[in-house]
C-alpha cells in the first residue's frame, strides 16, 4: 500500500467534499481543508476561494498531493464557469508547481465526454474517447484534463484525472444505474489515484463495478483499484419507478443524460 500522505482536499464543504473527509482518513491520509464555504466541524478550515492565491499557497504547503474538488459542479453560466472552474484549476495548477507538489487528482467529470452515445452494443465506451463536453461545466472539465497533461509535459505535475460519473450515497435514477461510484468506492479510487506510482497523466473513470456500466475501468484498474459495489441492488425499485432508458429519448441516449438538453432539464 501507498505511504499514507497529507492531503489538501478543496471542495472540502461539498457532497463529495464531505463524504471523502469521513472516508479517506481510514486510508492513512491527513487532509487539509479548503473551500469558499465553511467547513462543518472543521473550524481549522482554509475558508476561501481558489482566485485567492496567497490562501492557496499557504495551504498547498508541505501537502503531498491535491485531491482537487472545488468547483462549480452542475451546468452555470460561462463567466461562472470561467471563474471557479477554469481560472481556478488554473491556480491549483500554478501553485502546485511553484510549491512543488508533484500530484493532483483532479476531480473531472462524464460530461468531459457526455455527449457520446450510450453504448448499447455492450461495448464498454474507452478512456480514449474524443471529448465530447455536454455544457459549459464539461467543458471545463475537459480544459481540466489538458492543464493536467500540459502540467505534466511541461513540468513534471503529474495528475490522475478521475472522470466521476455520479458519487452519491445511493444512485437516485435509472441512468446513475450504469456510472454510480458509491461513497466508499470513490475513497478506494482516490487513495489509489493519489499513491500509484509514475501516473504521468491517466484518465480514468470513476464508477463502482456496475452491471450496467457503461465505460472501461481498465485504466482505474491499472491504478491499483478495486471497486467493491454495484448498483444493481437499486435497479428493481428505480426501473419499477420510472422505467428502463428511451434511446429515442435525447436526453437519455447520451452518457451526460440531461446535461445534453439545452437548458439542462433537472433532476437528472
Ligand atoms: P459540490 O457543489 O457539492 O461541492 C463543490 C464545492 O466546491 C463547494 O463546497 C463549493 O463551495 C466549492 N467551490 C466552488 N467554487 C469554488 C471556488 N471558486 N473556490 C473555492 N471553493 C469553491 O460538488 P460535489 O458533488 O461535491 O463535486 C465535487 C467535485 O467533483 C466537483 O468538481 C464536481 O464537478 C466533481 N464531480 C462530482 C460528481 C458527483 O457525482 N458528485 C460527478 C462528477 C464530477
Ligand atoms: C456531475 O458532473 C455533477 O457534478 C454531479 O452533480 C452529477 O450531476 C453527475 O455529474 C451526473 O452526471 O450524474
Amino acid at each position: 500500500m501507498p505511504t499514507p500522505r497529507t492531503v489538501l482536499l478543496t471542495g472540502a464543504a461539498g457532497g463529495l467534499g464531505t463524504l471523502m473527509r469521513s472516508l479517506l482518513p481510514e486510508y492513512g491520509h491527513t487532509l487539509r481543508l479548503f473551500d469558499a464555504r465553511p467547513v462543518e466541524g472543521a473550524p481549522d478550515a482554509v475558508v476561501a476561494d481558489l482566485s485567492d492565491t496567497e490562501a492557496l499557497r499557504r495551504a498547498m504547503r508541505g501537502v503531498d498531493a491535491v485531491l482537487h474538488l472545488a468547483g462549480i459542479s452542475v451546468e452555470s453560466s460561462f463567466d461562472k464557469i470561467l471563474k471557479s472552474n477554469i481560472e481556478g484549476t488554473y491556480h491549483v495548477y500554478e501553485t502546485a508547481r511553484q510549491e512543488g507538489v508533484r500530484r493532483i487528482v483532479f476531480a473531472s467529470s462524464n460530461h468531459a465526454v457526455g455527449y457520446t452515445p450510450v453504448p448499447h452494443d455492450g461495448a464498454p465506451v474507452p478512456v480514449d474517447t474524443p471529448r465530447r463536453p455536454d455544457t459549459f461545466y464539461g467543458l471545463s472539465k475537459s480544459f481540466g484534463e489538458d492543464l493536467a497533461q500540459f502540467y505534466w509535459d511541461k513540468h513534471g505535475v503529474e495528475t490522475v484525472s478521475v472522470r466521476i460519473g455520479s458519487c452519491f450515497p445511493e444512485p437516485t435514477s435509472v441512468r446513475m444505474l450504469s456510472i454510480w461510484l458509491s461513497p466508499a468506492d470513490g475513497a478506494r479510487l482516490f487513495h489509489a489515484a493519489l499513491g500509484a506510482e509514475g501516473v504521468g497523466h491517466t484518465v480514468v473513470y470513476g464508477s463502482s463495478a456496475n452491471s450496467r456500466l457503461w465505460w472501461d475501468l481498465s485504466s482505474a484498474r491499472a491504478l491499483g483499484y478495486a471497486p467493491h459495489d454495484d448498483s444493481e441492488r437499486y435497479a428493481a425499485k428505480l426501473i419499477a419507478e420510472q422505467g428502463e432508458l428511451d434511446p429515442a429519448d435525447p436526453a437519455q441516449a447520451r452518457l451526460g443524460g440531461h446535461f445534453v438538453t439545452d437548458p439542462p432539464l433537472w433532476p437528472y
